[in-house]
């Protein structure tokens, strides 16, 4: 009787352990499936396709400045679109000469307390993108191509005839990024040294350039970056020319990318391809380069990245299958579980 019941208890063990097991492996499975599946998706999408909005009509492209004796412009506040053409129609309406000068420095209000002495001194020191003196009377038209470069900065405009400055003869001009529409766009580093995804797309439809990007960077790591965006389409530079290639056309956006990620908006001018690159030492070289595709059609991109993901989690979940195959064989094969004494026999009554 008593070995019979010794052979027992195991065979209902393993039952139960198995049991176990299983219910051990469902579980995580359970677990792991739902934090890795959505990551791994995010992460290894090839293309990452900017949101678009159309946005409201653009500023007119012909502002009329008139100047009166009082001494004031009319209007004193001008806002202009980056990468437009503006023509000012300058228009004395008084009997006195006013020049129309506009700052060449940004977001400087100069003083008013400033003589006509401190004031020429300041222009000659610091020129101006636009100087055009009216005679009374007088009608002048004066052209001025506004950088991309500029957009949400502001100049200030004066008259440099002696005190009338001083009495209130300036203005303000600002120059706005939203203008033909806004896009959004986003994208990861990683300490692998690389842009997931390396291929953002821009469909302009329905908008026209220029158009303001809003850049979202998520640093997926440790390691700062830059997300550094060539202003030419279709320039292809290399990690042994780009700091010279920078420095003869500044960059479209340079974006920091601290480990807590980064931001920043651009100006896009045109249709094209414009690459984009790290420029932390050794991270372009290391291949931390990509390719905004506006208005063109993204070359066909093989998932690898996803395919490694995907396969990094199915070999984690075959891990843990085989963990749990071999635990029952064990569990199976040495009869108890716990074992009992050396050479003993089991306690009577048994475990239960
Ligand atoms: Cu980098």
């Amino acid at each position: 009787m008593r070995p019979r019941r010794r052979w027992n208890w195991p065979r209902r063990s393993r039952a139960a352990l198995a049991l176990l097991v299983a219910g051990g492996l469902l579980l995580t499975a359970t677990l792991v499936a739902p934090i890795a599946l959505p990551v791994t998706t995010e992460i290894g999408d090839p293309v990452g396709v900017a949101h678009t909005t159309p946005a409201p009509a653009a500023a007119p492209s012909t502002v009329i400045v008139n100047m009166t004796d009082t001494p004031a412009f009319l209007p004193n506040a001008i806002s202009v679109n980056a990468g437009s053409n503006v023509t000012f129609d300058l228009r004395n309406l008084g009997n006195y000469t006013h020049t129309f000068t506009l700052l060449r420095q940004a977001n400087v209000t100069l003083s008013p307390s400033m003589t006509p002495d401190q004031l020429d001194a300041y222009f000659n020191q610091n020129g101006s993108t636009i100087n055009e003196s009216v005679a009374p009377g007088g009608l002048a038209s004066v052209t001025y191509a506004v950088p991309l470069t500029t957009y949400s900065l502001t100049f200030e405009y004066v008259s440099v005839v002696a005190y009338q400055f001083q009495a209130g003869m300036h203005g303000t001009l600002s120059v706005i990024p939203t203008v033909g529409g806004n896009a959004t766009l986003s994208d990861n580093t990683t300490d692998a040294l690389s842009f997931v995804p390396n291929a953002l797309e821009l469909n302009t439809t329905g908008m026209h350039f220029p158009i303001n990007v809003s850049m979202t960077l998520t640093n997926l790591g440790a390691l700062i970056h830059t997300w550094t965006l060539v202003p030419q389409a279709g320039v292809n530079i290399t990690p042994t020319n780009f700091t010279s290639y920078f420095e003869a056309h500044p960059p479209l956006a340079n974006i920091s990318v601290t480990s807590a990620g980064g931001s920043g908006y651009f100006l896009i001018g045109g249709p094209g391809v414009y690459m984009y690159i790290c420029e932390e030492p050794g991270h372009f070289a290391s291949g931390m380069y990509g390719y905004l595709y506006v208005d063109v059609p993204v070359p066909h991109v093989a998932a690898v990245s996803t395919s490694i993901v995907y396969a990094w989690v199915l070999a984690v979940a075959l891990g843990i299958v085989g963990v749990g195959v071999v635990l029952s064989f064990v569990v199976a094969y040495t009869g108890r579980f716990p074992k009992p004494p050396a050479g003993g026999s089991p306690p009577e009554g048994g475990p239960y």
